[in-house]
């Protein structure tokens, strides 16, 4: 029996103002695409016996129209291959008021598909192995009765356990999101015994226990992510042998902090001349400045320092001064103007006004202003 397992695709996903110059769509939001239709294409040349997926499908509660288009595309794949699929909703794809309804209603009408997603337990026997499994619940109550209604068969071949949140133990598995559950381990507390657990929710790809584990998520949605590989698992359930598969992403590249508290403005711009290589092409980069002086700090141009680095994709700045005659550091973060624009619209609550056309106008004018 051999499984692919993978998770947290978030699909419709987006950040930055850039566009992929092929298709015209957000280049992350596209990044997540391609990284999804890259797994489809993985499942479909290895035809594995079945597709877990563990939760975080989309992005979000309601995605637009084009990141549904992109989920079927892959899941009528995998579907047309006669492969059986399983899907649990996480966090982000659940709705806060039931009535909303789901995506996942849809998704179910696929053949071969089985979801779990309405905050309870639901099991679906495949090949003779049972899928015990236990979507995102809105309410405590609902995740400890869902846990309860978990029945291991004494006719099933292997049972595996599918679901999305922060496992309980040990280490904290957080996302540091306000609507994560907390899963706690079914094998401790109600004394089953599961072939494998296939997690989803914590976007690193780690082993808890041998046959416990996060498959991670194939892009990064932060740069507390960056050290993370990306990726999938592909399991021989009955061998016990569970792999990480890693795919490419785009780089995400944390600089080491540099210390400008001996630095003029010259030697800042030669300090980061010396870090910004080839290696940080197209890489999502982020770089933090510490202590510049007050007088440095009124003479540096940010968009010098862009140009510096105008190989990568996007540069996150971060940085801390020292105030003139004072000891107070202030610490701040500051993105390029178009960035700072759209923020600065989004934060408004404008009654009268378009934001839509104001941002376009706006971000229209900025960039050839920018460009020239
Ligand atoms: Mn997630």
């Amino acid at each position: 029996m051999k499984i692919v397992h993978f998770s947290d695709t978030h699909l419709g996903f987006s950040e930055y103002n850039k566009l992929d110059p092929e298709t015209g769509i957000n280049q992350r939001e596209q990044d997540f695409y391609n990284s999804w239709n890259n797994i489809i294409h993985q499942i479909i040349e290895k035809k594995p016996d079945m597709v877990l997926h563990a939760g975080d499908l989309f992005h979000t509660t309601r995605p637009s129209n084009r990141a549904i288009a992109v989920a079927f595309e892959g899941i009528r794949k995998i579907s047309d291959a006669g492969i059986p699929f399983v899907i649990v909703a996480g966090n982000h794809s659940t709705p806060k008021i039931r009535a909303t309804g789901s995506i996942f209603e849809a998704i179910s009408l696929f053949t071969n598909v089985n979801a779990a997603y309405q905050g309870r337990y639901q099991r679906f026997e495949i090949c003779s192995v049972d899928i015990h499994c236990v979507p995102h619940c809105s309410l405590t109550e609902e995740l400890e009765q869902a846990f309860h209604d978990i029945v291991i068969r004494s006719d099933a071949k292997q049972n595996v356990l599918l679901t999305h949140g922060a496992w309980a133990g040990s280490k904290n598995y957080s996302m540091g999101e306000f609507n994560e559950q907390h899963i706690p381990n079914p094998e401790l507390k109600l004394n089953m015994q599961f072939d494998y657990i296939a997690l989803g929710h914590y976007h690193k790809h780690i082993t808890i226990a041998d046959h416990i584990i996060y498959c991670g998520s194939p892009e990064r949605t932060s740069f507390n992510e960056a050290v993370n590989t990306t990726g999938y698992m592909w399991l021989d359930l009955d061998a016990k042998k569970f792999e990480h598969i890693e795919l490419p992403s785009r780089k995400m590249i944390k600089l080491p902090p540099l210390d400008c508290t001996e630095f003029t403005v010259a030697e800042i711009y030669l300090a980061l001349e010396k870090l910004s290589t080839p290696e940080l092409e197209d890489a999502l980069v982020s770089l933090d400045l510490k202590n510049i002086q007050h007088d440095s700090f009124i003479k540096l141009d940010w968009r010098e320092i862009d140009r510096l680095f105008k190989q990568v994709f996007h540069l996150e700045k971060t940085f801390s001064h020292i105030e003139r005659g004072g000891t107070t550091v202030t610490s701040s973060s500051f993105d390029s103007l178009t960035v700072e624009f759209e923020r600065y619209i989004d934060r408004l609550s404008l009654t009268d006004l378009d934001g839509e056309w104001l941002k376009k106008t706006g971000l229209h004018y900025l960039s050839e202003e920018l460009e020239e």
